[in-house]
């Protein structure tokens, strides 16, 4: 995808929010739309996305049985009746030729990817009877599962009932955990999953990695684009020049794994030159004066060599963020897991938007809420004998969910008790989880390996049974009520039927439990009943919410000025300037900077992000999207190129300090890079057999990092400490 490109996403989403206005009315006519339907053979049915996990509210068309398009929800707060590229291409992966379509079981070895097509009620007793084999050798906390997302809810459910607590996904330790640590540390309340980041209204808003534009997180980028539009001051911080930068007042090519440095000597400024919110923190702040003292030596001088970043320009962005609060947003970032001092960044940036009196403010990160709908009564789970294996001894104090590598950890070892059974659902942890060895020695110590995927992913490449679920346009899930600006409720519901012997999760799940001998968790014979029953306990209609897609909940204040109550969750009550949990623990109350490592002479950091029209390592199968961009390429600064004699077009290899060799990857030189980093869009060099059609283009940086950083508090694993040297073909 070319700049160009890029910058009309950008525009068309500023469109969207050009017309908000109108939304009332469109939403109006959609619905009326879909209401009037049958006559001309055209149903349009309300469903929400899952290429990835913002999960937009959509409405998808579909004439004589066949999809054929997919839309944005007029009526949904997360896609404001627009989804972004990936979400208009998703029914692509209904049509994929390469999916899974039965049942399978493994005829040779794990990861030769050999296969017999079998029954579902044949793979449901293999994996139930190894199930009850391993719960009477080792215990039920011996079969670990990894989860991803929604649709996964009825598989922990049956889990749980069985007698595990160890559930863990990439989600926390790959992603947004150590940020979300950080924030809680000092608010008692995370980022959310959904962000609570109020971009529309800031008046300044600094991105730090962030690559809003590229990471299509649709209702940030929507958002950013309005931002952008009412002329909001930006500020990008990053090693390349995003297309963020791009629309920035202030772009600050720092070097890699510093941001630290920085945010210590921006609050330096701001405290020196008393440019925060001293009502706010005198009312809501504890240990500032302390947080003050520690932080003096930090000046932009002394930040300076670390970071690349002249002092003056820290100083003039530290007054440009004062000039706006508190409408001053200091986005928290998501894919935080970045060098192993991952929670303390996160820390540092929560410090930031806490001087800035951001925190419960418009224009900073406001209050969220959810509609709260009761669970379906069911019988109490067992309570687990043993507590959960990837933190043992609680060596990282602050993880507050499970650590997926802390699982693959102790399945290796065998300590602190043995894991011999994985239930791997709607994750590819062959992409997902660094150091893929680990992850196979990992494998190797399992009686049973379970995969649910939709399509022969590289982890399902290793299964002992591989079940094939119905695809999201083809499947009820639970309903989907995070918290966010505007409460709600959506429904995801199926808008064409599975082509073969595929199953929605919800199904498998169940009889999973059936044939384990939970039938008595599943009080229900099917999803409707199960949905209708949960609505009907809230208050609300399964008719109207399968009629609209979406159920707005009464709107409560976002901001304190209106009277969202500021409550802060920690133990002081207040917001934590200087952290007591912290100083107790053994760690810095206040975050410090140390240097980040740096790599052998002649070598670059491997840094990775997204591409607009691709989730992680899911949609490369998927033709509709693989049209826009069917490769991916290695950005190299243009004066490194042409020392190496290499220009745009190229083909090269990457060699990590570890000897891993990728596949061939394009080269696109460009002066939009610091010369000591190389950057490729993550998800790519597939290779999984079954994936013929995304198998071998481009190159993956899972099998370049080798190497990663463990942060002390959570458990993250910091993955950007990877140098690769450059490999010209012969
Ligand atoms: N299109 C698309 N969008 C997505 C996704 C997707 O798969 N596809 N995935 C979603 C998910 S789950 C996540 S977590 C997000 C991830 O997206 P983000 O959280 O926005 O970003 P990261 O992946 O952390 O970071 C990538 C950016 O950080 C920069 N960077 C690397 N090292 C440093 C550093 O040391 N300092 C600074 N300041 N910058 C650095 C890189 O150059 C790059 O621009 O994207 C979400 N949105
Ligand atoms: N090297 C590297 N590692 C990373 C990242 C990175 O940028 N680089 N990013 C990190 C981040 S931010 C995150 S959030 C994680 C994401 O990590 P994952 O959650 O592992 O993301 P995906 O690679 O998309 O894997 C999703 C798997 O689910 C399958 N799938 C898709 N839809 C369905 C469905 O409806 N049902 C079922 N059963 N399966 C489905 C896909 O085919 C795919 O195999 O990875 C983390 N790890
Ligand atoms: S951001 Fe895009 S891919 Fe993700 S749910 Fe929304 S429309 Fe789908
Ligand atoms: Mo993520």
């Amino acid at each position: 995808m070319d700049q160009v490109s890029r910058r009309r996403f950008l525009k068309i989403s500023a469109g969207v929010i050009a017309a908000a206005g109108a939304a009332g009315a469109a939403a109006d006519r959609v619905l009326a739309g879909a209401r009037s339907a049958a006559q001309s053979g055209l149903k349009r049915i309300p469903t929400f996305c899952n290429v990835c996990f913002w999960q937009c509210g959509a409405i998808a068309s579909v004439r004589d049985g066949k999809l054929w398009k997919i839309e944005g929800h007029p009526l949904d707060p997360l896609s404001h009746g627009r989804l972004c590229p990936r979400g208009t291409g998703g029914i692509g992966a209904h049509s994929d030729p390469d999916r899974l379509r039965s049942p399978l079981i493994r005829v040779s070895e794990r990861g030769e990817e050999r296969w017999k097509a079998v029954t579902w009620d044949e793979a449901l007793t293999f994996i139930a009877e190894r199930m009850q084999k391993i719960k009477a050798d080792y215990g039920p906390e011996s079969f670990a599962a990894f989860i991803h997302g929604l649709g996964g809810t009825f598989f922990k459910h049956t889990l749980r009932a069985y007698g595990t607590n160890n559930i863990a996904a990439p989600s926390f330790a790959q992603c947004r955990g150590p940020r979300d640590v950080g924030f809680t540390l000092t608010f008692g309340d995370d980022a959310g999953a959904l962000e609570r980041t109020d971009i529309e209204n800031a008046q300044c808003l600094v991105l730090i990695g962030s690559h809003l534009g590229e990471n299509m997180h649709n209702t940030q980028v929507q958002e950013f684009a309005t931002a952008v539009g009412k002329g909001a001051s930006i500020i990008v911080v990053d090693p390349r020049f995003s297309v963020a930068a791009s629309k920035a007042k202030f772009y600050l090519p720092i070097k890699a794994g510093t941001d630290i440095a920085l945010l210590l000597a921006w609050m330096n400024v701001i405290v020196g030159e008393k440019l925060y919110d001293k009502e706010y923190v005198d009312k809501y702040g504890f240990g500032f004066e302390q947080f003050a003292a520690e932080i003096q030596p930090y000046t932009p001088e002394w930040a300076y060599p670390e970071t690349g970043i002249d002092p003056e320009t820290i100083r003039a962005t530290a007054r440009e963020m004062a000039r706006y609060r508190p409408a001053t947003l200091i986005h928290p970032g998501r894919h935080s897991s970045w060098y192993g001092d991952d929670a303390q960044r996160g820390r540092a940036i929560a410090l930031l938007n806490a001087l800035m009196g951001s925190w419960g403010r418009k224009g900073g990160l406001y209050a969220p809420s959810a509609v709260a709908v009761p669970a379906y009564p069911h019988p109490a789970y067992p309570k687990p004998a043993k507590p959960e294996v990837d933190n043992p001894n609680n060596k990282y104090p602050f993880a507050n969910e499970n650590i997926s590598t802390g699982i693959r950890e102790a399945t290796m070892t065998g300590k602190p008790y043995p894991v011999k059974g994985w239930l791997v659902y709607a994750t590819n942890l062959m992409y997902s989880l660094p150091n893929q060895a680990e992850t196979i020695r990992a494998i190797q110590q399992l009686d049973l390996l379970v995969v649910v995927d939709v399509i022969p992913s590289e982890i399902a490449g290793y299964a002992d049974v591989v079940l094939p679920e119905a695809n999201y346009l083809e499947r009820y899930d639970d309903l989907h009520a995070e918290p966010f600006k505007v409460p709600f409720i959506a429904l995801r519901q199926p808008v064409v039927e599975a082509p073969d012997d595929q199953k929605p999760n919800w199904w498998i799940a169940k009889k999973l439990a059936e044939k384990l001998g939970l039938g008595v968790y599943y009080p229900w014979n099917d999803i409707e009943e199960y949905l209708a029953a949960r609505l009907k306990a809230g208050g609300y209609s399964y008719e109207d919410l399968k009629r609209d897609g979406i159920i707005l909940g009464k709107q409560p204040p976002i901001y304190f000025e209106d009277g969202a109550p500021a409550m802060f969750d920690t133990p002081s009550k207040k917001i934590e300037f200087f952290s007591t949990q912290l100083q107790k623990a053994g760690f810095d109350p206040v975050p410090k900077y140390t240097q980040p490592e740096v790599g052998a002479a002649g070598s670059y950091r491997l840094l990775f992000g997204r591409a607009p029209v691709h989730s992680f390592s899911r949609t490369q199968t998927n033709h509709l999207l693989m049209d826009l961009l069917s490769e991916n390429a290695v950005w190299i600064n243009a004066t490194e190129a042409a020392r190496l004699g290499l220009k745009s077009g190229d083909h090269v290899r990457l060699r990590n300090q570890d000897g891993a060799v990728s596949n061939r990857i394009l080269v696109k030189a460009t002066e939009r890079i610091r010369p000591e980093c190389v950057y490729m869009v993550h998800g790519f060099g597939h290779t999984a057999k079954g994936l013929r059609f995304a198998f071998g283009k481009g190159a993956s940086d899972s099998e370049l990092i080798t190497r990663y950083k463990t942060d002390p508090l959570m458990g993250g694993t910091g993955m950007n400490v990877n140098f690769v040297t450059i490999e010209t073909e012969a």
